[in-house]
C-alpha cells in the first residue's frame, strides 16, 4: 500500500514505477519501428507473416492457386543479382515447382526470357531449386537443358524462354559467360 502510493507519487514526479515514459509522444520509435510508415514491401514483411502479404510489387504480379505470389521484374540482371534482389524484398527467385505455379509464371513472363530459381551450378546437369524443394515437376523445352550444346560455355541457370514461346532453358548465369546478349535477364520473385 505504502509502496504503491509512493510509486504513484514518483510516477507523477519522474515517471517511475513502470509508467510508460515514452508512451505519449515524442520520442519516435526504435529501429524496428521506423519502417511502419514506409510502404515498401521489405518493411511490411518484417511484421507480417510472408504469406499474409498482399501480392503486389514488381512490374506485374500474379497469385497462383496455392496462394504463392509471383512478381515480374523486367530489368535484366545476372542470376546472382536477381537472387539478391528477390531476397531484398523478403522473397526468393521463383520456384515454379508445380504445373499451377509454372502456368502463372509463364503467363507473367509473356514473351520475355526470365530467370527462375533453378540452377545446376553446384553439380553439372543436376538442377536444384534455390529453396531446396525437390525437383519433381519439370517443363524443359525440347532439347533442353543442353549446357550450350557444345557451345564452349556454361549454362547453369534456368529461364522460362518466353522469347521463343518455349519452356525451361538453361542459360549463362551472368554477362560475359556466353555470347553477347546472354546472361542478364528479367526475373521472377516469389513469396
Ligand atoms: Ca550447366
Ligand atoms: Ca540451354
Amino acid at each position: 500500500m505504502l509502496r504503491s502510493t509512493l510509486c504513484s507519487l514518483l510516477a507523477v514526479m519522474v515517471g517511475g514505477c513502470g509508467v510508460e515514459i515514452g508512451g505519449g509522444g515524442g520520442g519516435g520509435g526504435g529501429g524496428s519501428d521506423s519502417g511502419i510508415d514506409s510502404p515498401r514491401p521489405v518493411d511490411a514483411g518484417v511484421d507480417v507473416p510472408v504469406d499474409a502479404r498482399p501480392c503486389v510489387g514488381g512490374d506485374a504480379a500474379m497469385t497462383s492457386a496455392d496462394g504463392s505470389c509471383f512478381l515480374l521484374f523486367t530489368s535484366a540482371r545476372s542470376y546472382a543479382d536477381a537472387t539478391t534482389a528477390c531476397l531484398a524484398i523478403n522473397a526468393k527467385l521463383a520456384v515454379t515447382s508445380t504445373a499451377d505455379r509454372y502456368a502463372v509464371a509463364k503467363t507473367l513472363a509473356g514473351t520475355r526470357d526470365v530467370f527462375i530459381g533453378l540452377s545446376d551450378a553446384a553439380t553439372e546437369m543436376t538442377f536444384a531449386w534455390i529453396d531446396g524443394t525437390p525437383l519433381v515437376f519439370t517443363a524443359w523445352d525440347p532439347a533442353e537443358p543442353n549446357n550450350s550444346a557444345g557451345g564452349g560455355y556454361e549454362e547453369d541457370c534456368v529461364v522460362i524462354a518466353g522469347g521463343r514461346a518455349g519452356d525451361w532453358d538453361d542459360r549463362p548465369c551472368a554477362a560475359g559467360v556466353g555470347p553477347a546478349g546472354t546472361g542478364l535477364y528479367p526475373y521472377l520473385c516469389q513469396f
